[in-house]
């Protein structure tokens, strides 16, 4: 059964020891009404990714979906998934993890100098509303938090791999902490991401509907945009799967 998570931060959260995945609990809550309100669970056994994709959601992770009823246009949305990386980094890095963001919102934790990377957390928005008008915003973050790497897909670490437990209830607070600061702030969000950017400055390949490109990562734009200049010249890419290429 739903709890109520006592926390000092700005949004009232329901937590679930077990649920399908937060962010379908969470859009059910937009549908309803709700603002500023966040679903929290201990395990997911129904966890999503982007495009369909699973999302290994054990017991002991940070599995948060925040509802959000913004007067910002859709095109603004992906700055609230940046905001929450940036806020889900921070939270890490206080946690002693080494977290940085690969493009658009992926955190992961370098491995060497070349780029590499694991991944500690992903987040998923989804929205309802107009061309011009969000009516809401689902924005669910999964965080890998006190969970064996052996439980999770390759190429994931956690929080208790990179520097030990974390207390969830204090990383949450932090964490939307963060992220509520952020959505009062749109416009520090990308200055904000791009201190915390892995992707910046190396060599990635970049899936887009429009096709494939590569070439070298060289900003975000203030919509959060990444401009990759490529042997064509700079190419500017909204949305889309990004790698970064091992040096050869
Ligand atoms: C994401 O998708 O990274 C978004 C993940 C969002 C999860 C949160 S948890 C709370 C809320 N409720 C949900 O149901 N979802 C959100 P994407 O970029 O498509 O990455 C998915 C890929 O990451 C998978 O295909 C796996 O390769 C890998 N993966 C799956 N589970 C993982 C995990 N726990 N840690 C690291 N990588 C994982």
């Amino acid at each position: 059964p739903a709890v109520e998570y006592e926390l000092e931060a700005p949004f009232s959260v329901e937590y679930h020891d077990s649920v399908g995945s937060t962010n379908d609990r969470a859009r059910e809550l937009a549908t309803e009404g709700a603002a500023d309100a966040a679903v929290l669970a201990d395990e997911q056994v129904g966890g999503r990714g982007r495009l369909e994709r699973e999302w290994a959601a054990p017991s002991g992770g940070v599995w948060l979906s925040v509802v959000s009823r913004p007067a910002i246009a859709p095109a603004k949305a992906p700055l609230y998934t940046l905001a929450a990386s940036v806020a889900t980094a921070r939270a890490a890095r206080e946690a002693g993890v080494d977290a940085r963001i690969k493009w658009p919102n992926d955190v992961v934790v370098p491995v060497g100098d070349d780029g590499d990377y694991r991944k500690l957390a992903g987040i998923l928005t989804e929205m309802e509303g107009e061309t011009d008008r969000v009516e809401w915003l689902v924005v669910g973050i999964g965080v890998n938090a006190n969970i064996e790497a052996d439980a999770l897909p390759d190429g994931a670490t956690s929080v208790r791999e990179q520097a030990g437990d974390v207390d969830r209830r204090r990383f949450v607070q932090r964490l939307l902490e963060e992220f509520d600061r952020y959505r009062s702030d749109l416009e520090g969000v990308v200055p904000a991401w791009r201190e915390l950017a892995l992707t910046l400055g190396q060599q990635v390949r970049v899936d887009r509907r429009a096709g494939e490109i590569v070439g070298e990562a060289v900003d975000v734009t203030e919509s959060g945009a990444l401009v990759v200049e490529t042997d064509d010249g700079r190419v500017t890419v909204a949305a889309g799967d990004c790698e970064h290429l091992r040096p050869v």
